[in-house]
């Protein structure tokens, strides 16, 4: 790189202002870039699907309707996103290709089953409270297309947020067999919650040069840290318990201590060996595969009369 350039580049950074594409960046700030809102967008395609499943089993028509409208937002943040990403030179095309082939990542959390409806309870309220603390930081970053994607994105999170809250006082307040529900649920998706965040400081590796060019705003540590502040005494307050004995908030640093989480099982589950990143892959190979006629008939109108009924 030309230390002119990288110099104007980091100045500009330091300033505040926002990087568009067509400015110059260093190679190494774009395939970071990449990579990021690629994982990002390819997390709102793949989570649209263990909360899609409860659409037509949410108890009562109004809880059907919002989790629709829900699982639509999500989908148009992937479209968001991977528009973001592609101001970087990825077409999308070679971004689903990757993410189909395995190649790509996506965020863990959504590797893991939602048996019942209260898994579906936990996910509208808290993964998506965990995804607003990630992105209200990050939308003051400073790559203009992906800040600008993240406002949009928190927008309509922030009403995601309060329906899921609401599904979960609702659930607070019933039936004995409801709170147990919502509590079993609480046990087996805390571990992945703390994943979220992505793992220990100390162990990351993209963390250091992406705080530096702003594009992360916060640390994967001061992330997860910010969501328990903000969540526990939440959870807490409707009167359920979280599943690790060591969770407790040191009042004079403001530091929460807790069990690290198995972070095995995280390389596992992000490298494609979790309970359901086989069968996430395949629903989206198989829409690939079925919108195929689509795509080639919007790159061709005449192609389409010739084709064979699917
Ligand atoms: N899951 O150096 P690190 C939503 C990977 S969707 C999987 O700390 P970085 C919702 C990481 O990629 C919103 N992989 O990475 C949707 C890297 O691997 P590679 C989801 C993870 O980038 C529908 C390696 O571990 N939010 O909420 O500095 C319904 C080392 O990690 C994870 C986002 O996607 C993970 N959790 O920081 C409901 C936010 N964590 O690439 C809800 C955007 C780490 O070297 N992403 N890895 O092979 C980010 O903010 C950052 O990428 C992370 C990780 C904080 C996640």
């Amino acid at each position: 790189e030309d230390p002119g350039r990288l110099q104007a580049f980091e100045a500009r950074i330091a300033l505040g202002e926002k990087i568009e594409p067509t400015d110059w960046m260093p190679a190494l700030y774009r395939r970071q870039l990449i990579r990021m809102i690629e994982q990002h967008a390819h997390s709102e395609i793949i989570g649209a699907l263990p909360e899609g499943t409860w659409i037509t089993r949410a108890p009562g028509f109004k809880r059907k309707l919002s989790l629709m409208a829900k699982v639509q937002d999500e989908v148009g943040h992937a479209q968001l996103l991977y528009s973001a990403a592609e101001t970087l030179g990825k077409t999308r095309e070679e971004m689903i290709t990757d993410l189909i082939s395995g190649k790509s990542k996506y965020s863990n959390i959504f590797n893991y089953p939602a048996y019942t409806w209260a898994d579906a309870c936990f996910i509208s309220w808290l993964v998506d409270a965990g995804a607003i603390v990630n992105q209200l930081a990050n939308a003051k970053g400073s790559y203009g297309p992906y800040c600008r994607a993240l406002e949009r994105i928190c927008a309509e999170e922030s009403f995601h947020l309060k329906y899921g809250h609401h599904c979960v006082i609702y659930l607070a307040a019933g039936t004995p067999q409801q709170r147990a529900m919502f509590q079993e649920a609480l046990n087996r998706w805390w571990q992945p919650m703390m994943h979220f965040f992505g793992p220990a400081d100390k162990l990351s590796d993209h963390t250091r040069i992406l705080m530096k060019w702003k594009v992360k705003m916060a640390t994967n540590d001061a992330m997860r840290n910010q969501f328990l502040d903000m969540y526990v005494p939440k959870i807490l307050e409707l009167g359920f318990t979280i599943p690790d004995p060591k969770l407790a908030k040191n009042p004079g640093t403001g530091v929460w201590n807790y069990t690290e989480p198995d972070w095995e099982e995280f390389k596992r589950v992000i490298q494609g060996d979790g309970p359901c990143n086989r069968e996430r892959l395949e629903v989206r190979r198989i829409a690939e595969a079925r919108g195929r006629w689509v795509r080639e008939a919007l790159r061709s109108p005449r192609a389409v009369y010739s084709m064979p009924l699917a």
